[in-house]
């Protein structure tokens, strides 16, 4: 495939891809150690989806918006669909939380106690509810379960316990809504997590069925993983659900994706691409899943869609005919280099173009400034509680 023709396919492919924003990315967060409110926070799940729906203006990318239950609870969930709608994006997965409660200091779905067991299954369901009243077709588990002392509990029984509680829940589904299970290999367990990895994730979705899978949240993993390799695995098996992109330093740092490994971006991409898993038909959701401490919040989830936009890019320009005849005729260094010369491509005038022919402008972050958004919500949110994750 000459250059030129590569281009346009890459640009088709761009305008088919979508990212999904986390509501939680535009509200307050922070460390142990403090959370720094910044002017403008939305004050409830309402004005996250406006300011969502600005990134997806500036970018024409972004046109769903996960919700956390029970931070972004509202009395009329339709209510909350039809602001999404009347602002031109909606309501993606739901994603439940059974990490702050007081009942679940010892697991939620693993707990030893079956009322705190169902508890936490009826809190699922409630979910599901909330994707009945917003037309949200999946649901997303991550659970903190876990240890910190060796003996605190049974590693088998507290298997056994998930498997059962999640089985509940995924009877609870419709037939066209799917589930997604979430590994992560430590934190806020510091001994055992229940479901630190992906294979143990994908145990325990394959014995669930064909409407579960498995989500990969980059800053999920000890250094040095190759999450490339685990994409790959996923993909081979169909139960690659969904990412929860982020970028690490050093553990769940929850910072903007491709700025700690930008080179690992493209990796994950190129597999993506070579599986034709960027399709939109392919079931794998590009969400972020990220907090913004210092940094303002829609421009920086303007950055990081843009940085997964970039990394796709670059993954659609390697040139799949020469990789392929390198790699089959054992040409080492002549492989690297088709991947490498990928990589080091400039997209930013193939995006900036790209842009251009959706009407967009090429600069979102400029466009945005210049808006003037910023400063209206910070005059305007005055008063009431900013949102923040409470922790
Ligand atoms: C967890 C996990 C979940 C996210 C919460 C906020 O570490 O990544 O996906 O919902 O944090
Ligand atoms: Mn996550």
């Amino acid at each position: 495939m000459a250059a030129s023709v590569r281009t346009e396919v890459a640009k088709a492919a761009l305008r088919q891809q979508t990212i999904e924003l986390p509501s939680w990315a535009f509200g307050n967060s922070g460390t142990r150690f403090k959370v720094f409110g910044q002017p403008g926070v939305p004050r409830d799940p309402f004005e996250k989806l406006s300011d969502a729906a600005q990134v997806h203006r500036y970018t024409g990318v972004a046109p769903r918006v996960s919700l956390h239950i029970p931070w972004d609870l509202v009395d009329d969930f339709s209510g909350l669909a039809r602001h999404a709608e009347d602002l031109g994006v909606q309501i993606g997965m739901i994603n439940s939380n059974v990490f702050q409660d007081d009942d679940f200091m010892l697991g939620s779905l693993a707990h030893p106690d079956p009322r705190v067991r169902a508890k936490a299954v009826d809190h699922h369901k409630q979910c599901v509810d909330v994707m009945r009243a917003t037309g949200s077709k999946d649901l997303k588990v991550w659970l903190s379960d876990g240890l910190n002392y060796p003996g605190q509990d049974s590693i088998r029984a507290r298997q056994d316990r998930i498997a059962e509680s999640l089985a509940e829940i995924y009877a609870a589904l419709d037939d066209d809504q799917h589930m997604v299970l979430e590994y992560k290999f430590f934190e806020p367990a510091f001994y055992i997590t229940d479901v630190p990895d992906w294979g143990t994730s994908l145990l325990h979705v394959m014995a669930l069925g064909d409407r579960a899978k498995v989500v990969l949240d980059t800053g999920h993993h000890a250094p040095g993983t190759n999450i490339e390799f685990i994409v790959a695995q996923l993909l081979r098996q169909g139960r690659l659900g969904a990412f929860d992109f982020n970028s690490r330093f050093y553990a769940d740092d929850d910072l903007m994706v491709g700025a700690a490994d930008p080179f690992q971006l493209f990796r994950i991409m190129h597999e993506i691409v070579s599986a034709g898993a960027h399709a939109p038909d392919s079931g794998v959701n590009f969400m972020l899943d990220q907090c913004h401490n210092i940094e303002p919040k829609i421009p920086a989830q303007i950055r990081s869609v843009m940085n997964v936009q970039e990394a796709t890019a670059k993954a659609l320009l390697v040139d799949v005919e020469t990789l392929t005849a390198a790699q089959l005729s054992g040409d080492v260094l002549g492989a690297h280099a088709v991947l490498m010369d990928a990589y080091d491509t400039d997209v930013r005038p193939l995006v900036a173009e790209l842009r251009e022919e959706m009407g967009l402008d090429p600069n979102p972050t400029a466009a945005f400034t210049a808006s003037g958004y910023a400063e209206k919500i910070a005059a305007e949110r005055v008063g009431g509680a900013q949102a923040g994750w409470g922790a």
